[in-house]
Protein backbone atom coordinates (compact mmCIF):
# COMPACT_ATOMS: atom_id res chain seq x y z
CA UNK A 1 0.00 0.00 0.00
CA UNK A 2 0.91 3.67 -0.83
CA UNK A 3 2.54 5.91 1.79
CA UNK A 4 1.31 9.32 1.91
CA UNK A 5 4.52 10.56 -0.15
CA UNK A 6 3.80 7.86 -2.41
CA UNK A 7 0.09 8.56 -2.51
CA UNK A 8 0.57 12.11 -3.47
CA UNK A 9 2.92 11.35 -5.97
CA UNK A 10 1.57 8.62 -8.06
CA UNK A 11 -1.57 11.40 -7.98
CA UNK A 12 0.00 13.20 -9.35
CA UNK A 13 1.15 10.57 -12.11
CA UNK A 14 -2.49 9.42 -12.48
CA UNK A 15 -3.72 12.63 -13.51
CA UNK A 16 -1.88 12.90 -15.97
CA UNK A 17 -3.09 9.97 -17.58
CA UNK A 18 -6.79 10.32 -17.12
CA UNK A 19 -8.70 10.10 -19.99
CA UNK A 20 -12.06 11.02 -19.56
CA UNK A 21 -11.57 13.97 -17.58
CA UNK A 22 -14.55 13.04 -14.84
CA UNK A 23 -12.23 14.66 -11.51
CA UNK A 24 -13.08 17.91 -13.39
CA UNK A 25 -16.99 17.40 -12.86
CA UNK A 26 -18.40 19.11 -10.17
CA UNK A 27 -20.40 16.16 -8.35
CA UNK A 28 -24.24 17.67 -8.78
CA UNK A 29 -25.97 14.66 -9.55
CA UNK A 30 -25.32 10.98 -10.46
CA UNK A 31 -25.13 11.32 -14.15
CA UNK A 32 -21.44 10.95 -13.91
CA UNK A 33 -21.32 7.69 -12.46
CA UNK A 34 -18.98 5.75 -14.65
CA UNK A 35 -15.99 6.40 -16.24
CA UNK A 36 -12.64 4.86 -16.86
CA UNK A 37 -9.20 6.63 -14.73
CA UNK A 38 -7.23 6.02 -11.57
CA UNK A 39 -8.45 6.62 -8.43
CA UNK A 40 -5.87 6.78 -5.58
CA UNK A 41 -7.06 5.39 -2.12
CA UNK A 42 -5.37 7.90 0.54
CA UNK A 43 -3.52 5.26 3.41
CA UNK A 44 -0.88 6.07 5.92
CA UNK A 45 0.66 2.77 6.19
CA UNK A 46 -1.53 -0.25 5.96
CA UNK A 47 -4.84 -1.18 4.20
CA UNK A 48 -8.44 -0.82 5.87
CA UNK A 49 -9.15 -4.54 5.19
CA UNK A 50 -13.13 -5.03 7.25
CA UNK A 51 -16.21 -4.71 5.49
CA UNK A 52 -16.99 -0.91 4.72
CA UNK A 53 -18.46 0.84 8.52
CA UNK A 54 -22.27 1.39 7.63
CA UNK A 55 -23.69 4.93 8.32
CA UNK A 56 -26.36 4.64 10.37
CA UNK A 57 -28.28 8.25 9.92
CA UNK A 58 -28.76 10.44 13.20
CA UNK A 59 -26.74 8.35 14.83
CA UNK A 60 -23.60 10.52 16.24
CA UNK A 61 -23.91 14.42 16.81
CA UNK A 62 -22.48 16.52 14.51
CA UNK A 63 -19.00 18.08 16.49
CA UNK A 64 -18.90 22.12 16.90
CA UNK A 65 -15.36 22.66 16.19
CA UNK A 66 -13.49 23.87 19.08
CA UNK A 67 -12.70 27.88 19.07
CA UNK A 68 -9.08 28.19 18.74
CA UNK A 69 -7.59 30.10 22.11
CA UNK A 70 -5.25 32.50 21.61
CA UNK A 71 -1.83 32.66 23.28
CA UNK A 72 -2.05 36.45 23.88
CA UNK A 73 -4.62 38.55 23.60
CA UNK A 74 -4.78 42.19 23.68
CA UNK A 75 -7.41 44.65 22.49
CA UNK A 76 -4.80 45.44 19.55
CA UNK A 77 -4.13 41.60 19.11
CA UNK A 78 -4.06 38.16 19.19
CA UNK A 79 -1.71 35.50 19.12
CA UNK A 80 -1.67 31.96 18.04
CA UNK A 81 -0.09 28.65 17.41
CA UNK A 82 -1.40 26.38 14.87
CA UNK A 83 -0.16 23.24 13.72
CA UNK A 84 -0.57 21.63 10.07
CA UNK A 85 -0.68 17.93 10.63
CA UNK A 86 -1.16 14.18 9.47
CA UNK A 87 -4.08 12.95 11.04
CA UNK A 88 -6.91 10.76 11.55
CA UNK A 89 -10.15 11.18 11.94
CA UNK A 90 -13.68 8.74 12.73
CA UNK A 91 -15.55 9.95 9.89
CA UNK A 92 -16.55 6.72 9.14
CA UNK A 93 -18.75 4.89 12.47
CA UNK A 94 -15.36 2.76 14.19
CA UNK A 95 -12.91 3.58 10.80
CA UNK A 96 -9.52 5.84 11.59
CA UNK A 97 -9.52 7.53 8.51
CA UNK A 98 -5.82 9.11 8.06
CA UNK A 99 -6.50 12.31 6.92
CA UNK A 100 -4.67 16.14 7.17
CA UNK A 101 -5.81 18.65 9.92
CA UNK A 102 -5.34 21.95 10.90
CA UNK A 103 -4.54 21.29 14.55
CA UNK A 104 -4.66 17.68 14.28
CA UNK A 105 -8.25 17.87 13.56
CA UNK A 106 -10.13 17.16 10.08
CA UNK A 107 -12.19 19.89 10.43
CA UNK A 108 -9.84 22.54 11.65
CA UNK A 109 -10.77 24.79 14.92
CA UNK A 110 -13.04 27.98 14.51
CA UNK A 111 -10.60 31.23 15.13
CA UNK A 112 -13.06 34.10 16.42
CA UNK A 113 -11.45 37.46 15.66
CA UNK A 114 -12.94 40.58 15.80
CA UNK A 115 -12.64 43.86 13.40
CA UNK A 116 -9.79 46.29 14.44
CA UNK A 117 -7.89 43.42 15.78
CA UNK A 118 -4.81 41.60 14.57
CA UNK A 119 -4.61 37.76 14.14
CA UNK A 120 -1.30 36.68 14.26
CA UNK A 121 -1.21 32.82 13.68
CA UNK A 122 2.08 30.96 13.55
CA UNK A 123 1.62 27.95 11.68
CA UNK A 124 3.89 24.84 11.58
CA UNK A 125 3.84 22.72 8.75
CA UNK A 126 4.21 18.89 10.32
CA UNK A 127 3.74 17.21 7.04
CA UNK A 128 6.30 15.71 4.69
CA UNK A 129 5.67 18.00 2.27
CA UNK A 130 5.02 21.71 1.62
CA UNK A 131 1.65 23.33 2.64
CA UNK A 132 0.41 26.67 3.33
CA UNK A 133 -2.38 28.47 4.50
CA UNK A 134 -5.25 31.13 2.36
CA UNK A 135 -7.53 32.96 4.49
CA UNK A 136 -10.55 32.83 1.83
CA UNK A 137 -12.34 36.70 1.96
CA UNK A 138 -9.72 37.83 3.84
CA UNK A 139 -8.26 41.46 3.10
CA UNK A 140 -4.96 40.98 3.41
CA UNK A 141 -1.65 41.69 2.65
CA UNK A 142 0.22 39.88 -0.05
CA UNK A 143 2.71 37.86 1.81
CA UNK A 144 -0.09 36.60 4.20
CA UNK A 145 -2.39 35.74 1.20
CA UNK A 146 -1.17 32.05 0.84
CA UNK A 147 0.38 33.33 -2.61
CA UNK A 148 0.84 29.66 -4.37
CA UNK A 149 4.51 30.10 -4.49
CA UNK A 150 4.32 30.98 -0.60
CA UNK A 151 5.15 27.81 0.78
CA UNK A 152 5.42 26.42 4.55
CA UNK A 153 8.85 23.18 4.15
CA UNK A 154 8.50 20.44 6.11
CA UNK A 155 8.98 21.12 9.71
CA UNK A 156 9.13 24.91 9.19
CA UNK A 157 6.68 27.75 10.42
CA UNK A 158 5.40 30.77 8.78
CA UNK A 159 3.98 33.79 10.74
CA UNK A 160 0.61 34.79 8.73
CA UNK A 161 -0.98 38.48 10.11
CA UNK A 162 -4.56 39.00 9.54
CA UNK A 163 -5.03 42.78 10.02
CA UNK A 164 -8.95 42.06 10.15
CA UNK A 165 -9.97 45.53 9.09
CA UNK A 166 -12.91 44.62 7.06
CA UNK A 167 -16.59 44.00 8.57
CA UNK A 168 -17.44 41.28 10.77
CA UNK A 169 -18.53 37.64 8.39
CA UNK A 170 -17.67 34.45 7.83
CA UNK A 171 -14.37 33.27 6.03
CA UNK A 172 -12.24 29.88 6.27
CA UNK A 173 -9.18 28.91 6.10
CA UNK A 174 -7.54 26.34 4.09
CA UNK A 175 -4.04 24.79 2.21
CA UNK A 176 -3.66 27.32 -1.11
CA UNK A 177 0.00 25.40 -2.14
CA UNK A 178 0.73 25.43 -5.74
CA UNK A 179 -0.11 21.90 -7.18
CA UNK A 180 -1.36 20.07 -4.20
CA UNK A 181 -4.09 22.58 -2.38
CA UNK A 182 -6.83 20.41 -4.15
CA UNK A 183 -5.85 16.79 -1.84
CA UNK A 184 -4.60 19.13 0.73
CA UNK A 185 -8.32 20.72 1.44
CA UNK A 186 -9.72 17.50 0.09
CA UNK A 187 -8.35 15.82 2.67
CA UNK A 188 -9.09 18.12 5.31
CA UNK A 189 -6.89 21.53 5.53
CA UNK A 190 -10.61 23.80 6.36
CA UNK A 191 -11.53 25.41 9.31
CA UNK A 192 -13.76 28.47 9.67
CA UNK A 193 -12.47 32.00 10.65
CA UNK A 194 -15.59 34.49 12.03
CA UNK A 195 -14.80 38.08 12.51
CA UNK A 196 -17.07 39.66 14.43
CA UNK A 197 -17.97 43.07 14.83
CA UNK A 198 -19.54 45.82 17.72
CA UNK A 199 -22.18 47.07 14.79
CA UNK A 200 -23.42 43.67 14.14
CA UNK A 201 -23.54 42.82 17.65
CA UNK A 202 -25.70 45.76 18.61
CA UNK A 203 -28.29 43.81 15.77
CA UNK A 204 -28.89 41.15 18.64
CA UNK A 205 -28.70 38.29 16.60
CA UNK A 206 -28.35 34.67 18.62
CA UNK A 207 -24.55 34.83 19.91
CA UNK A 208 -22.10 32.07 21.60
CA UNK A 209 -23.40 28.78 21.70
CA UNK A 210 -26.68 29.72 19.13
CA UNK A 211 -23.82 30.69 16.74
CA UNK A 212 -22.55 27.78 15.09
CA UNK A 213 -20.47 27.16 11.95
CA UNK A 214 -21.52 24.25 9.56
CA UNK A 215 -18.73 22.82 7.26
CA UNK A 216 -20.41 21.04 4.37
CA UNK A 217 -18.62 18.86 2.35
CA UNK A 218 -18.51 15.84 0.37
CA UNK A 219 -15.99 13.11 0.15
CA UNK A 220 -15.89 9.31 -1.70
CA UNK A 221 -15.28 6.03 0.23
CA UNK A 222 -14.02 2.88 -1.49
CA UNK A 223 -16.47 -0.28 -0.77
CA UNK A 224 -13.14 -0.99 1.75
CA UNK A 225 -13.73 1.95 3.63
CA UNK A 226 -10.32 3.97 2.21
CA UNK A 227 -10.98 7.87 1.13
CA UNK A 228 -10.55 7.74 -2.26
CA UNK A 229 -8.58 11.30 -3.85
CA UNK A 230 -8.37 12.27 -7.91
CA UNK A 231 -11.37 10.42 -8.41
CA UNK A 232 -15.05 11.44 -10.06
CA UNK A 233 -16.46 13.87 -7.66
CA UNK A 234 -19.69 12.08 -8.65
CA UNK A 235 -18.49 9.37 -6.51
CA UNK A 236 -17.78 11.46 -3.34
CA UNK A 237 -21.59 10.64 -2.77
CA UNK A 238 -20.60 10.88 1.40
CA UNK A 239 -21.62 14.41 2.50
CA UNK A 240 -20.30 15.25 5.75
CA UNK A 241 -21.37 17.95 8.43
CA UNK A 242 -18.42 19.73 10.55
CA UNK A 243 -17.05 16.25 9.06
CA UNK A 244 -19.56 13.67 10.13
CA UNK A 245 -22.43 11.84 7.74
CA UNK A 246 -25.98 12.33 8.59
CA UNK A 247 -25.46 13.30 12.03
CA UNK A 248 -27.59 14.93 14.61
CA UNK A 249 -27.26 18.61 16.54
CA UNK A 250 -29.54 18.76 19.53
CA UNK A 251 -31.28 22.71 19.77
CA UNK A 252 -33.10 24.10 21.98
CA UNK A 253 -36.12 25.58 21.03
CA UNK A 254 -35.09 29.01 19.97
CA UNK A 255 -33.47 30.95 17.15
CA UNK A 256 -29.94 29.72 15.88
CA UNK A 257 -27.43 31.38 13.90
CA UNK A 258 -25.79 28.92 11.75
CA UNK A 259 -22.79 30.09 9.53
CA UNK A 260 -22.84 27.43 6.42
CA UNK A 261 -19.28 26.85 4.65
CA UNK A 262 -19.11 25.18 1.71
CA UNK A 263 -15.68 23.38 1.84
CA UNK A 264 -15.99 20.90 -1.08
CA UNK A 265 -13.77 20.60 -3.71
CA UNK A 266 -16.30 20.92 -6.54
CA UNK A 267 -20.21 20.88 -5.14
CA UNK A 268 -22.80 23.18 -5.79
CA UNK A 269 -25.54 22.30 -2.71
CA UNK A 270 -29.10 23.26 -3.13
CA UNK A 271 -29.86 23.13 0.54
CA UNK A 272 -33.81 23.11 2.27
CA UNK A 273 -35.39 22.31 5.15
CA UNK A 274 -38.07 19.50 5.84
CA UNK A 275 -41.26 22.00 6.62
CA UNK A 276 -39.49 25.11 7.35
CA UNK A 277 -37.39 27.78 5.74
CA UNK A 278 -33.84 29.87 6.44
CA UNK A 279 -33.76 33.65 7.09
CA UNK A 280 -31.33 34.05 4.95
CA UNK A 281 -28.76 36.97 6.51
CA UNK A 282 -25.67 37.33 4.84
CA UNK A 283 -23.39 35.67 2.68
CA UNK A 284 -19.66 35.82 1.83
CA UNK A 285 -18.43 39.06 2.69
CA UNK A 286 -21.12 39.53 5.88
CA UNK A 287 -24.19 40.95 6.22
CA UNK A 288 -27.22 41.36 4.21
CA UNK A 289 -29.36 45.26 4.03
CA UNK A 290 -32.32 42.98 4.56
CA UNK A 291 -32.82 39.43 5.94
CA UNK A 292 -34.64 37.51 3.51
CA UNK A 293 -36.59 34.60 3.76
CA UNK A 294 -35.55 31.45 1.55
CA UNK A 295 -36.62 28.32 1.15
CA UNK A 296 -33.56 26.67 -0.93
CA UNK A 297 -30.01 28.04 -0.68
CA UNK A 298 -28.05 27.23 -3.30
CA UNK A 299 -24.08 27.41 -2.19
CA UNK A 300 -21.07 26.39 -4.11
CA UNK A 301 -17.73 25.82 -3.56
CA UNK A 302 -16.41 28.30 -0.78
CA UNK A 303 -19.34 30.04 -0.52
CA UNK A 304 -20.87 30.80 2.32
CA UNK A 305 -24.28 31.63 3.69
CA UNK A 306 -24.94 33.04 7.36
CA UNK A 307 -28.44 31.99 8.45
CA UNK A 308 -31.26 31.82 11.13
CA UNK A 309 -33.34 29.20 12.01
CA UNK A 310 -36.13 29.68 14.60
CA UNK A 311 -36.62 26.54 16.52
CA UNK A 312 -39.14 27.85 18.80
CA UNK A 313 -42.30 27.18 16.96
CA UNK A 314 -41.41 23.36 17.68
CA UNK A 315 -42.12 21.33 20.43
CA UNK A 316 -39.73 19.43 22.35
CA UNK A 317 -39.13 16.41 20.72
CA UNK A 318 -39.63 17.77 16.81
CA UNK A 319 -37.01 16.82 13.94
CA UNK A 320 -35.93 19.57 11.42
CA UNK A 321 -33.83 17.98 8.48
CA UNK A 322 -31.44 19.68 6.34
CA UNK A 323 -31.64 18.32 2.86
CA UNK A 324 -29.69 18.55 -0.38
CA UNK A 325 -31.13 18.18 -3.90
CA UNK A 326 -29.08 15.45 -5.04
CA UNK A 327 -27.62 14.25 -1.79
CA UNK A 328 -30.79 13.98 0.42
CA UNK A 329 -31.11 14.20 4.15
CA UNK A 330 -27.70 15.75 5.58
CA UNK A 331 -28.21 16.98 9.01
CA UNK A 332 -31.05 16.42 11.17
CA UNK A 333 -31.94 19.13 14.41
CA UNK A 334 -33.53 17.66 17.27
CA UNK A 335 -35.69 20.10 19.30
CA UNK A 336 -34.84 18.93 22.56
CA UNK A 337 -35.31 21.75 25.25
CA UNK A 338 -37.21 24.59 25.25
CA UNK A 339 -35.35 28.04 26.14
CA UNK A 340 -35.61 31.73 26.43
CA UNK A 341 -34.23 33.69 23.49
CA UNK A 342 -33.78 37.17 23.77
CA UNK A 343 -31.84 37.42 19.99
CA UNK A 344 -33.82 39.20 16.86
CA UNK A 345 -33.27 39.19 13.26
CA UNK A 346 -34.00 42.67 12.34
CA UNK A 347 -35.70 43.00 9.12
CA UNK A 348 -33.04 45.66 8.37
CA UNK A 349 -29.30 44.41 9.33
CA UNK A 350 -26.90 47.16 7.62
CA UNK A 351 -26.73 48.90 4.53
CA UNK A 352 -23.95 47.53 2.20
CA UNK A 353 -21.55 50.18 0.54
CA UNK A 354 -22.33 52.08 -2.09
CA UNK A 355 -21.14 51.12 -5.47
CA UNK A 356 -18.33 53.46 -6.50
CA UNK A 357 -18.19 54.48 -10.28
CA UNK A 358 -15.95 51.84 -12.26
CA UNK A 359 -13.22 52.78 -14.78
CA UNK A 360 -12.15 49.80 -16.19
CA UNK A 361 -13.79 47.09 -17.74
CA UNK A 362 -11.84 43.12 -18.29
CA UNK A 363 -13.15 39.62 -19.43
CA UNK A 364 -12.13 36.52 -17.46
CA UNK A 365 -12.93 33.73 -19.11
CA UNK A 366 -12.49 30.30 -17.53
CA UNK A 367 -12.17 27.21 -19.61
CA UNK A 368 -10.54 23.56 -20.39
CA UNK A 369 -8.27 22.75 -22.89
CA UNK A 370 -8.90 19.48 -24.14
CA UNK A 371 -6.74 17.37 -25.21
CA UNK A 372 -7.05 13.79 -26.92
CA UNK A 373 -6.16 11.16 -24.08
CA UNK A 374 -4.76 13.34 -21.83
CA UNK A 375 -5.61 15.81 -18.81
CA UNK A 376 -7.02 18.95 -20.33
CA UNK A 377 -5.32 22.56 -19.01
CA UNK A 378 -7.31 24.91 -17.03
CA UNK A 379 -7.05 28.26 -18.93
CA UNK A 380 -7.86 31.55 -17.57
CA UNK A 381 -8.41 33.93 -20.77
CA UNK A 382 -6.33 31.33 -22.77
CA UNK A 383 -3.40 30.76 -20.36
CA UNK A 384 -2.45 27.87 -18.15
CA UNK A 385 -0.89 29.53 -14.43
CA UNK A 386 2.20 30.66 -14.27
CA UNK A 387 2.83 32.13 -10.74
CA UNK A 388 5.92 34.21 -12.26
CA UNK A 389 3.98 35.96 -14.60
CA UNK A 390 1.59 39.09 -13.77
CA UNK A 391 -1.73 38.75 -15.94
CA UNK A 392 -3.31 41.48 -14.91
CA UNK A 393 -2.61 45.30 -13.35
CA UNK A 394 -4.96 47.20 -11.22
CA UNK A 395 -4.33 50.43 -9.72
CA UNK A 396 -4.98 50.41 -6.18
CA UNK A 397 -7.86 52.02 -5.06
CA UNK A 398 -9.61 51.56 -8.68
CA UNK A 399 -12.97 50.38 -9.42
CA UNK A 400 -13.20 47.65 -12.05
CA UNK A 401 -15.76 45.67 -13.63
CA UNK A 402 -14.99 42.45 -14.70
CA UNK A 403 -17.41 39.85 -17.31
CA UNK A 404 -16.60 36.84 -15.87
CA UNK A 405 -17.95 34.26 -18.57
CA UNK A 406 -16.87 30.16 -19.26
CA UNK A 407 -16.83 29.80 -23.03
CA UNK A 408 -16.52 26.27 -22.17
CA UNK A 409 -19.89 24.06 -23.39
CA UNK A 410 -22.95 24.33 -21.45
CA UNK A 411 -23.46 21.73 -18.59
CA UNK A 412 -20.00 22.51 -17.73
CA UNK A 413 -19.25 24.41 -14.38
CA UNK A 414 -16.63 27.05 -12.88
CA UNK A 415 -16.47 28.87 -9.88
CA UNK A 416 -15.04 32.23 -10.16
CA UNK A 417 -13.24 33.57 -6.85
CA UNK A 418 -11.33 36.56 -6.26
CA UNK A 419 -8.82 37.15 -3.81
CA UNK A 420 -8.05 40.45 -1.83
CA UNK A 421 -11.35 41.95 -1.77
CA UNK A 422 -15.64 41.49 -1.76
CA UNK A 423 -16.97 41.82 -4.78
CA UNK A 424 -20.54 42.63 -5.79
CA UNK A 425 -22.31 40.64 -8.68
CA UNK A 426 -24.54 43.09 -11.05
CA UNK A 427 -25.91 41.04 -13.64
CA UNK A 428 -26.03 37.31 -14.24
CA UNK A 429 -26.39 36.29 -18.15
CA UNK A 430 -27.35 40.28 -18.39
CA UNK A 431 -30.84 39.91 -16.25
CA UNK A 432 -30.19 40.25 -12.50
CA UNK A 433 -28.13 38.57 -9.84
CA UNK A 434 -29.53 35.22 -8.42
CA UNK A 435 -30.42 35.37 -5.30
CA UNK A 436 -27.21 33.15 -4.09
CA UNK A 437 -25.02 36.28 -6.07
CA UNK A 438 -26.60 38.85 -3.47
CA UNK A 439 -24.52 40.84 -0.86
CA UNK A 440 -20.88 41.04 -0.51
CA UNK A 441 -18.89 37.78 -2.23
CA UNK A 442 -15.37 36.62 -3.09
CA UNK A 443 -16.89 33.72 -4.98
CA UNK A 444 -19.57 32.68 -7.21
CA UNK A 445 -20.51 29.93 -9.72
CA UNK A 446 -20.24 30.04 -13.09
CA UNK A 447 -21.88 27.66 -15.94
CA UNK A 448 -20.61 27.01 -19.47
CA UNK A 449 -21.89 29.77 -21.41
CA UNK A 450 -22.75 32.43 -18.86
CA UNK A 451 -21.70 35.49 -17.73
CA UNK A 452 -21.41 36.93 -14.73
CA UNK A 453 -20.99 40.81 -13.96
CA UNK A 454 -19.29 42.00 -11.03
CA UNK A 455 -17.22 45.37 -9.70
CA UNK A 456 -15.08 45.47 -7.55
CA UNK A 457 -12.75 48.15 -5.72
CA UNK A 458 -9.37 47.05 -5.17
CA UNK A 459 -8.33 48.77 -1.89
CA UNK A 460 -5.81 48.46 0.81
CA UNK A 461 -2.53 46.99 -0.37
CA UNK A 462 -0.67 46.09 -3.16
CA UNK A 463 1.61 43.31 -4.85
CA UNK A 464 0.26 40.30 -6.23
CA UNK A 465 -2.63 37.78 -5.67
CA UNK A 466 -4.23 35.39 -7.48
CA UNK A 467 -7.77 35.22 -9.39
CA UNK A 468 -9.32 31.28 -10.53
CA UNK A 469 -11.70 28.61 -10.30
CA UNK A 470 -12.30 27.15 -6.62
CA UNK A 471 -13.46 24.46 -7.96
CA UNK A 472 -9.67 22.84 -6.53
CA UNK A 473 -9.32 20.35 -9.17
CA UNK A 474 -9.34 22.94 -11.69
CA UNK A 475 -6.95 25.38 -10.65
CA UNK A 476 -4.95 22.63 -9.55
CA UNK A 477 -4.57 21.88 -13.76
CA UNK A 478 -4.20 25.59 -14.43
CA UNK A 479 -7.25 27.38 -13.95
CA UNK A 480 -5.77 30.39 -11.74
CA UNK A 481 -4.30 33.89 -12.86
CA UNK A 482 -2.27 36.43 -11.12
CA UNK A 483 -3.07 40.56 -10.69
CA UNK A 484 -0.43 42.84 -9.52
CA UNK A 485 -1.90 45.73 -7.86
CA UNK A 486 0.42 48.70 -8.11
CA UNK A 487 0.24 52.54 -6.42
CU1 LIG B 1 -13.43 25.55 -12.98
Amino acid sequence: MLNRRGVLAAGGIAAGVFGVPKLLVPAEGHENSTHGKHPVTYQESKSFSGPKPVVVPWARPMPVPPVLRPLVSTPKQEIYELSIDDTTAEILPGLQSPVLGFGGQFIGPTIRAKTGRKTLIMFRNNLKEGANVHLHGGHVPPEHDGHPKDIIAPGRTRLYLYPNTQQGTTLWYHDHSHGTEAQHVYLGLHGTYIIEDDSERGLGLPTGAYDVPIMLRDIHFDDSGNIVVFDDPAKRTTVLANGIPKPYFEVAARKYRFRLVNTANQRLFKLKLTGDKFTHIGSDGGLFGESKVAAELTLSSAERADVVIDFSKYPVGSKVVLTDDVAGEILRFDVVRRASDSSRVPAVLRPLPALPLSTVDREIDLAFLFKPNQRPDGLINGKVFDMDRVDITVKRGATETWLIKSSDPVGVKHNFHLHLVQFRVLERNGGPPLPSDLGLKDTVPIMGGETVKLQATFTGYTGRYVYHCHFLEHSWIGMMAQMEIVP
